[in-house]
């Protein structure tokens, strides 16, 4: 199938799961034509069945808000027309779906019919698709797209709450690919950010108030009174310049290391003990399944949809929001001894493989199909 995939290029996790669907669809023999107004972060290589096409926004001085949707609904339609497009799959509500559903209004004037997917990642519902200010329009146009899938059975159940939902949403859950991680690394460098005696404690994110940094810090500050240990926080954003305050307050700027955005995140996690994630919503926590592939077991709090990733006592723990102590308390208990840690890794690789893509691909193949035939 010819497809053509519309989400964020950047590194939050909806950007992640639609490139790396992209790719492996690719892989599976589809033309994938990503449209957006970046290249993808995650999409290096570009060929006869990955194609990117870019959004432009010329800048004019009379908007004060450039018109993105325009630009992205007329992109749409020319991209189809060009090159015969049998599908647009829209990564977030916000305002992809919206400004697919236009293009494929524009294009039904020209006798063309565009079966259009749109993917609920959360965000899009839980923190900024339910302001008034957005509501009826996401709820339109979540009720005009011929099929909507949600990562987590958690998003169903807040997008049904939350919206007046006349669609069906079938659950897909996101995924990891296990062959990449089926050889060992072998340059695992954990020799440069700790000592043998350390434990190495990661957390990856986009740094935004959502996720809680400040508890990652205290969280962290507990278990280093305990035992010796490093944080390394990877990521940028609105809330990574009080991160490094607040380290600096604690005295533990020996302890926390800051990397910055990066594209090698399974290098840092191959030497990692132990991943935080106390958000305070989270629709999935792709985060935390990578951590896990990467035989990393986590400590998270039990937000929306972590629950179906992150199994309790087995994987590593769940506290509800903001139970900092308790947080840290069972990190420690997984974090103190060589055997328990190793059997927490162990199930956290074990579990995570069941996120495997070649389970989930199929399942969006089926989605695309079946909107395809109802066309
Ligand atoms: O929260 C982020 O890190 C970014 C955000 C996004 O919009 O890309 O992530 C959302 O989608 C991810 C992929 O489906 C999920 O794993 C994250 O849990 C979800 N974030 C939230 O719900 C806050």
């Amino acid at each position: 199938m010819k497809i053509a995939i519309v989400c964020y290029p950047t590194f939050g996790g909806s950007g992640v799961v639609a490139t790396e669907l992209g790719i492996a669809l690719a892989n599976r023999g589809h033309e994938i034509h990503f449209v957006t107004y970046k290249q993808p972060v995650r999409l290096e290589l570009l060929n006869n069945r990955i194609h990117f096409h870019e959004v432009h926004v010329p800048e004019y001085a009379l908007f004060h808000y450039q018109p993105y949707e325009l630009a992205l609904s007329s992109k749409l339609v020319d991209t189809v027309k060009l090159y015969g497009i049998e599908l647009l799959h829209v990564h977030y509500a916000i305002p992809h779906a919206y400004a697919g559903y236009m293009a494929k209004k524009m294009l039904e004037e020209d006798g063309i019919y565009l079966p259009m997917i749109t993917t609920l990642h959360g965000t899009d519902i839980t923190l900024v698709g339910k302001h008034p200010f957005y509501k009826p329009a996401v709820t339109f146009s979540i009720n005009k797209s011929d099929v909507v899938t949600s990562v987590s059975s958690s998003l169903k159940k807040n997008t049904l709450d939350l919206f007046d939902i006349k669609q069906d949403i079938e659950v897909i859950p996101n995924f990891i690919d296990k062959r990449k991680y089926s050889t060992k690394f072998t340059d695992c460098q954990r020799s440069l950010m700790a000592t043998d005696e350390e434990r190495i404690i990661t957390h990856i994110s986009n740094f935004r108030k959502v996720k809680r940094i400040p508890d990652i810090i205290h969280i962290f500050d507990k278990i280093q009174k305990e035992i010796p240990a490093k944080l390394i926080m990877v990521g940028e954003g609105p809330e990574k310049e009080g991160a490094e305050l607040l380290v600096e307050k604690l005295g533990l700027s020996d302890r926390v290391v800051f990397l910055g955005n990066s594209n090698q995140i399974d290098k840092i996690l191959c030497f990692s003990d132990l991943f935080l994630l106390p958000s305070e919503s989270e629709s999935f926590g792709l985060a935390a399944l990578e951590a896990m592939i990467n035989k990393v077991p986590v400590i998270s709090s039990n937000a929306g949809g972590i629950a179906e990733v992150n199994q309790h006592g087995v994987t590593g723990f769940l506290s509800d929001i903001g139970n900092i102590d308790e947080m840290a308390a069972n990190a420690l208990r997984i974090l103190r001894d060589d055997n328990e840690l190793e059997k927490f890794k162990a199930n956290a690789v074990k579990v995570a493989e069941t996120f495997d893509i070649a389970n989930v691909l199929p399942l969006y193949e089926a989605v695309y199909e079946k909107a395809y035939k109802a066309r």
